[in-house]
């Protein structure tokens, strides 16, 4: 059986990287257009790279939970059949053991050169920040997809989407496209569709099979 698991900000709550758009989420004193687009980075870089600083630093102290765990018992079984697309830029799926993974929305321990392209490690601590390894130029950014850009590896992705015959949403809210369209494209070509989530999402309507709770219960419950 083929399996692919979208995720989102959701299943790193409980590790304690706070989500985007849930009470107490990561835009408070930060709006959407200031630090995650493109605009807003062109308009005050020293910001959003603060941001994004801040947001290094806890991913880093942050710990895979019991959800990331089980999915990653869970590629343990089922091999090339298994992937994983989340939209998340923490590494908390490769900590916990997953290698069959793909970072939609960038990585954030990467940096990216809009000059050459290049794209290389992220210093931890970006207070003096070093110009890019390959074409010299200063200004680095964060290697994350904002609003109006493109996200990675759509071509891998849907490959994956029409041949599945499951697909698992968790801790996604459903409101950023592409990736609110996943379940769409996985219903139409045949696959069944569950969704696990704190609540109700904006697309919860859409799929086969709803189970609500914090994901650190509902995932390892669903694997098992
Ligand atoms: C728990 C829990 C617990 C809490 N257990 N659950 C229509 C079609 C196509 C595109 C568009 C469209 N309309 C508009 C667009 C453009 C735009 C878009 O979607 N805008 C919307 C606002 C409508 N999309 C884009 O610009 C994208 N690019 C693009 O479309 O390119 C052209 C294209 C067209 C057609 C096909 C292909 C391409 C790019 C989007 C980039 C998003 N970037 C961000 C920032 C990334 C870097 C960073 O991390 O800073 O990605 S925004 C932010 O939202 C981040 C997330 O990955 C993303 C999704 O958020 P997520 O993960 O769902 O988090 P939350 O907080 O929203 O939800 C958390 C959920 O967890 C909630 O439901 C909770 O209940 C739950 N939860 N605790 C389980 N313990």
């Amino acid at each position: 059986m083929r399996v692919v698991v979208l995720t989102g900000a959701g299943i790193s709550a409980e590790s304690g990287v706070p989500t985007f758009r849930d009470a107490g989420g990561l835009w408070e004193g930060h709006r959407v257009e200031d630090v995650a687009t493109p605009e807003g980075f062109a308009r005050d870089p020293d910001t959003v790279h603060r941001f994004y600083d801040a947001r290094r630093r806890a991913a880093a102290q942050a710990e895979p939970n019991p959800a990331h765990l089980a999915l990653a018992r869970l590629e343990q079984l089922l091999g090339d059949d298994f992937l994983i697309v989340t939209q998340n830029v923490d590494d908390l799926h490769e900590r916990a053991g997953s290698e069959r993974v793909v970072h939609m929305h960038g990585d954030l321990f990467m940096a990216l050169c809009e000059s050459c392209g290049d794209r290389s490690p992220h210093s931890a601590d970006l207070i003096e920040r070093p110009p890019c390894p390959n074409c010299g130029e200063r200004m680095l950014r964060p290697d994350v997809v904002w609003f109006g850009e493109m996200p990675y590896e759509l071509d891998r992705i849907d490959e994956a989407l029409v041949r599945c015959d499951l697909f698992a949403a968790i801790g996604t809210s459903g409101g950023v496209y592409p990736a609110a369209g996943f379940v769409m494209v996985a219903t139409e070509f045949g696959a069944r569709t569950i969704e696990l989530n704190l609540a109700a999402s904006e697309i919860t309507p859409l799929f086969d099979e709803v189970r609500h709770g914090p994901a650190s219960i509902v995932v390892p419950e669903w694997v098992e």
